[in-house]
């Protein structure tokens, strides 16, 4: 379907040499080994003559997920390579099993890092990933007494993607020198070039350093630095770990972006002709004052070395929660990286110099505090700071960033975010992408914005049926994944409603749950919903974000209570799928029927589950908040549940501080229910009464991200989204009007844009 012409003879005997066997005598983790084998060599043959601009895209997350079934449709020989396995009694999905996810990210944020590279790759722009190579990825979640309890994720194996390289640099920190050696991994393009992902281990890290769960002495730098990747901002433990392992990352970026700029010859002084950097949030923002210390070390005086540094980076923001923007206390950094605070001193002392007193203490580096804000450093010494979606950048400029925005209006740009079409379509739900390429051609494989000549078939009755049977076959696989993964039993015949992402106040899973809750008590007094629905959550909490596991307890505790209750089990189920990663979502959204994309307006800064849940054929019910936005535009009205205050109205509560959550409670009933119910007797005799008394509390007297005002029109939103449903037709036209119009959501088109607007790489 879209595979190049592979000549098949070939492939076979390709694949036959490396294995030293035929490729029915082989074992399955034989032919996986020679699959990634073969992969990795046509990829090298990929690899295209370097440009002289190169962009370097640094992040301390690349949530990439397995690698091998994308990598196969990426070098166009994935349906070759099926057919012949399935010709000697092999299965692709089941070598695809054998693969252990690399889960080097937290969500949202590495998993666009990831999506940027198939992009970055397949339009064969000259551009690399740098990051660090985590022994373990995010922690494994797993349920016990209906809570979430973690465990290290081992994804490290002997026979994996990662290449050594011969790449070392010496690396000071806390007064110590240590050597790193560079792992490359090869990212292929969709019938595009190879580029590289670098990832940064030092030899010395010691796995055996995992005692119990996933703690580990956070001293001993030279064993632990690149151990673990951390589990989100809201685990205040190791932050100076955090640091040593942000200065390792860009110390050695910077390193290599120097060297290999001189190696194609360049002057340092036109460092910005050769080099252009990407700071993905401020993980990487040191690299800043590093390349300034480095060009320096190469002769440049510190005058000219800021004006170049200063020509080459540019920062992407992806959060507006304050709480969540970078601010180190000084004290830490001259104790790490001593070597960078003099310099981080003089690019404050510059800016408070060049404004008046009252204008630089609000934009200034370093704060009166003594803390260095990482935001600021990035949009005074940086030539462009985007937002991830048209609201988000909105806010920024009006709100968050205004001060900044007044002093360079001109570096300010929107960059709404977008997903590969690649893993996200083709290669989880090839029935899908079948069947769109047997009615438009294959071309919107390349140019997404070509699936929009989908929309004249949903007139079509029959395509309409056609939508329904490929999602009926989607949530009949999910139905036997989740069977065989955690043993629990879903009707593929319900409605699947999704809310999947991590575990978030501002997300509001909380909102959900009290959805579920009400639910089971209508359906207890005697209203019963047409159709079964089963509510399917997804989500990690950070360890030490105790509300975010209070929740993830009740919904597990809500969960035993509907499984064991003969009057609501038939019209209702609530299921936590474990551990959800980039594999579990492979599976769940193609599977999807209702999207929930709930988060209180103006907090979730772009979403991009939103965007992978709509191109295989979901309908949303959200907010006007992130992406949200967007996806109503494209699809209209019709399309899609709006529900909820604006951001507008939410950033103006938040200003009066107006919000008193008790007063809601105090006047709906339907909230006072099934908030109550968290602690009455059918919760707490399944569940611990400390966590879901928080919980209660929680909600009752803080409510911070104000889902009682929401309730009510997520109540009618949610319903009439099921009522829907049941005028089949109309539903599935309804998917199809998602799916023709998600073109926009392609990292592809966001890659352009990043090029044409801000790295100029030459194409
Ligand atoms: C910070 C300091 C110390 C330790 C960890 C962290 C940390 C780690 C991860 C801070 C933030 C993150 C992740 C943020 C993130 O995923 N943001 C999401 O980015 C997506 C891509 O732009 C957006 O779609 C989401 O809206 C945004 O929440």
């Amino acid at each position: 379907m879209f595979d190049n012409a592979t000549n098949t003879a070939e492939l076979s005997s390709r694949l036959t040499a490396l294995l030293g066997c035929s490729i029915a005598e082989a074992g399955d983790r034989q032919v996986y080994d020679a699959l990634l084998k073969l992969s990795q060599s046509m990829a090298e043959g990929r690899q295209t003559q370097e440009g002289r601009r190169k962009l370097y895209y640094i992040s301390a997350e690349f949530l990439i997920g397995k690698l091998l079934s994308n990598n196969l449709i990426n070098l166009g020989i994935y349906q070759d390579v099926a057919r012949l396995l399935e010709e000697n009694g092999k299965h692709i999905g089941e070598i695809e099993e054998l693969e252990t996810e690399p889960s080097l990210g937290n969500g949202g944020l590495g998993r666009l890092a990831a999506c940027f590279l198939d992009s970055i790759a397949t339009l064969n722009l000259n551009g690399d990933g740098v990051g660090l190579n985590y022994h373990f990825g995010l922690f494994r979640q797993y349920f016990e007494h209906n809570a979430q309890q973690v465990r290290p994720d081992v994804w490290l194996t002997d026979d994996s993607w990662l290449i050594r390289s011969q790449r070392h640099y010496d690396v000071t920190m806390g007064g110590k020198t240590y050597t790193s050696t560079l792992y490359d991994l090869l990212v292929t393009g969709y019938e595009g070039r190879t580029n590289r992902l670098h990832l940064f281990d030092l030899d010395s890290v010691d796995d055996s350093l995992v005692t119990e769960g996933i703690s580990f002495d956070k001293t001993a730098i030279d064993r632990n630095l690149t151990l673990f990747l951390y589990p989100d901002d809201s685990d205040d433990d190791g932050r100076k770990l955090r640091i040593y392992q942000q200065y390792f990352m860009v110390c050695n970026a910077a390193h290599l972006i120097l060297d290999e700029a001189v190696e194609r010859g360049c002057v340092l002084t036109d460092l910005d002709d050769y080099a252009v950097i990407q700071i993905n949030d401020t993980h990487p923002s040191m690299v800043i004052p590093e390349l300034i210390r480095q060009l320096m070390e190469r002769g440049l005086s510190l005058d000219t070395a800021i004006e170049v540094a200063s020509k080459c980076c540019a920062y992407t923001n992806h959060t507006i929660l304050a709480e969540a923007l970078e601010k180190w206390p000084l004290s830490y950094l001259k104790e790490i990286v001593p070597q960078l605070c003099p310099i981080i001193e003089i690019l404050d002392d510059r800016i408070r110099r060049k404004l008046p007193g009252e204008t630089a203490d609000k934009v200034a580096i370093i704060d009166r505090d003594d803390r260095v804000h990482m935001a600021h450093m990035d949009i005074h010494y940086g030539i462009s700071v985007n937002g991830v979606a048209h609201l988000h950048t909105e806010i920024l400029k009006k709100s968050e960033l205004n001060e900044f925005y007044k002093l360079y209006p001109e570096k300010f740009n929107n960059k709404t975010n977008g997903i590969t079409p690649r893993r996200w379509l083709m290669s989880c739900n090839p029935e899908l992408t079948a069947y769109l390429v047997s009615k438009i051609g294959d071309g919107f494989l390349k140019d997404t914005s070509k699936l929009e000549a989908f929309k004249p078939f949903l007139e079509d009755e029959q395509v309409l049926r056609d939508l329904i049977a490929i999602k009926q076959t989607k949530k009949q696989q999910f139905a036997a994944w989740l069977k065989r993964e955690q043993g629990i039993e879903i009707d593929p015949d319900s409605i699947f409603d999704v809310q999947s992402k991590r575990l978030h106040e501002y997300k509001r899973q909380q909102l959900n749950l009290l959805w579920a809750i009400h639910a089971y008590q209508c359906i207890k007094a005697g209203y019963r919903p047409k159709r079964k629905i089963t509510v399917l959550f997804g989500a990690k909490a950070a360890p030490a974000y105790i509300i975010a596991q209070d929740i993830i307890h009740a919904i597990l505790c809500l969960q035993e209570i509907i499984a064991n209750d003969a009057d609501v089990s038939p019209y209702l189920q609530v299921v936590m799928i474990e551990n959800y990663n980039v594999t579990a979502a492979e599976k769940l959204i193609p599977a999807c029927d209702l999207s929930e994309q709930i988060s209180l307006a103006s907090k979730e800064a772009s979403g991009t589950g939103n965007m992978k849940f709509m191109l295989n054929g979901a309908v949303t019910l959200g907010t006007e908040d992130g992406a949200n936005v967007e996806i109503h535009q494209l699809v209209g009205d019709e399309n899609i549940y709006v529900f909820g205050q604006s951001a507008d109205e939410v950033i103006e509560a938040y200003a009066k501080k107006s919000y008193v959550s008790k007063k809601w409670y105090d006047q709906n009933t339907f909230i006072h229910d099934a908030v109550d119910f968290l602690i009455g007797k059918a919760m707490t005799a399944v569940g611990d009464e400390k966590r879901l008394n928080r919980l209660y509390q929680e909600l009752l007297n803080k409510d911070w991200f104000m889902t009682f005002p929401d309730f009510d029109s997520y109540l009618v939103k949610r319903e009439k989204a099921y009522d829907d449903y049941e005028d089949r037709l109309a539903w599935a036209k309804k998917c199809g009007v998602n799916i023709a119009m998600a073109g926009f959501f392609s990292s592809d088109r966001t890659i352009a844009e990043y090029n044409r607007d801000i790295w100029h790489l030459d194409v």
